[in-house]
């Protein structure tokens, strides 16, 4: 029998397969807040595993390049028919490999290089992929941003109308990686309409509570939405585009393939079919809730100990931090947190420093230690355990912190495994 099919990592690969052992214990073993992060099921990473991988196709079920595509075809429209179902749409295309390229696609479909596109500014929230400079959407598009109110740090809606008024953009998009309130859809059809926009929608962080009806569905106002199956959505890593426009989906198709991507990543795929059909089930619907219920017991134990939580609060799974409150900035409040072995990330705030050392505001996140069972009383902990540590790292002395802070920290990792046994 070839040693090809039957040694296994440890045997073949022992640099890989340590780190591999490494980062599982690190799962196990920290407190993940990284607002884009989620923990997969079982299924979900058999799936991700799986022979399946070996598969080489173009195009969709149905109508492929190569031969042998029957299962996938099986797998790919089972991912198409639970996404119609999930979200209440006419169309969705499975194969985007990640939100970034979903939204590539939409920009292929919908835009000529130079045309006109608004969307939230990075540092209130928005998305690198909706026209950053140093980004492919910022280069081939005019890209505009708006931003939020200064005094309510929630996206000013006559401040949009007035922009879409006088920039006229082609596309009017909303969503982005840390804002943390909900977007009024209904609002930004309206002016999209009005003043001759198309509506995209990026929903990458919050699908997961689109989902599940704990937010507000970017459907029926948005003329297209692409989203990521990562995030709240708990699958893996991986993008899709939903749409209702008749005119459009068979443009879609070939925007995706050939337009930006050759062939699918079969594995993915069996992926994400395997999360969309997750979150049709219940206990997804009770998780989203819990999600969002967690971060607003996060933000409100923060808040009460003095850090101030940007916009005031959350409608979201984010919570987003303004250290600048306790004359910190994000980087070293992300590392002392990492210390005690809770993940998270610094971020920009509204009006925040260009040079991201000096951005003073921090991203949180609950989807993946809500997956961990961690609910209210949990999360009222970790406020206290994170704002202990921002008090001591603002005093300069926080060596004692991180280790009372760090055996805090092992205690809940011990109560919530993340067991797959
Ligand atoms: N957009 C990045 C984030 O939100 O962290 C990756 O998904």
């Amino acid at each position: 029998m070839s040693s090809h099919f039957q040694t296994s990592l440890v045997e073949i690969d022992p640099l890989v397969a340590r780190a591999l052992k490494n980062e599982r214990a690190r799962q196990q073993d920290q407190i993940e807040l990284i607002a884009s992060e989620t923990i997969v099921s079982r299924a979900v990473l058999d799936a991700l595993g799986h022979e399946i991988t070996n598969k080489t196709l173009e195009g969709y079920p149905g109508n492929r390049f190569h031969a042998g595509g029957h299962y996938v075809d099986i797998i790919e429209q089972a991912a198409i028919d639970r996404a119609k179902e999930l979200f209440g749409c006419d169309y969705v295309n499975v194969p985007p490999p990640s939100g970034s390229q979903a939204n590539l696609a939409v920009f292929f479909l919908l835009l000529a290089p130079g045309d006109k596109v608004l969307s939230l500014d990075l540092a209130s929230g928005g998305h690198l992929s909706h026209g950053l400079k140093a980004n492919l959407s910022g280069r081939w598009f005019d890209a505009h941003h708006y931003g939020v109110n200064p005094q309510s740090e929630v996206i000013d809606y006559g401040e949009v109308e007035r922009l879409a008024a006088e920039i006229k953009p082609r596309l009017l998009i909303a969503g982005g990686s840390a804002y943390p309130r909900e977007i009024d859809f209904e609002r930004m059809g309206t002016i999209a309409k009005k003043t001759g926009a198309l509506f995209h929608v990026d929903m990458a962080h919050i699908a997961g509570l689109v989902a599940a009806g704990v937010h507000p569905s970017p459907f029926p106002h948005a003329d297209i939405v692409t989203c990521t199956t990562t995030k709240t959505l708990r699958g893996p890593r991986g993008g899709l585009i939903l749409c209702n426009r008749q005119d459009w989906m068979k443009r879609l198709q070939s925007a995706v393939f050939p337009g930006v991507q050759g062939s699918i990543h079969t594995q993915v795929i069996a992926a994400k079919a395997v999360c969309l059909g997750e979150a049709l089930n219940d206990e997804f619907k009770t998780y989203a809730a819990q999600v969002k219920t967690n971060a607003a017991v996060l933000a409100r134990g923060l808040n009460r100990r003095g850090i101030r939580i940007v916009s005031g609060g959350t409608d979201t799974h984010i919570v987003l931090l303004d250290l600048s409150s306790k004359g910190l900035t994000g980087k070293r409040v992300e590392a002392i947190l990492e210390q005690a072995n809770i993940t998270s990330n610094k971020n920009a705030i509204p009006n925040d420093s260009p040079r991201p050392p000096e951005w003073v505001g921090l991203r949180l996140g609950t989807a993946a230690a809500t997956t961990r069972a961690m609910k209210e009383v949990e999360f009222e902990l970790l406020s206290q355990i994170i704002a202990d540590l921002v008090d001591a790292e603002a005093a300069g002395n926080s060596a004692a912190q991180v280790e009372t802070s760090a055996a805090q920290v092992a205690e809940l990792c011990d109560r919530f495994p993340v067991s797959r046994s």
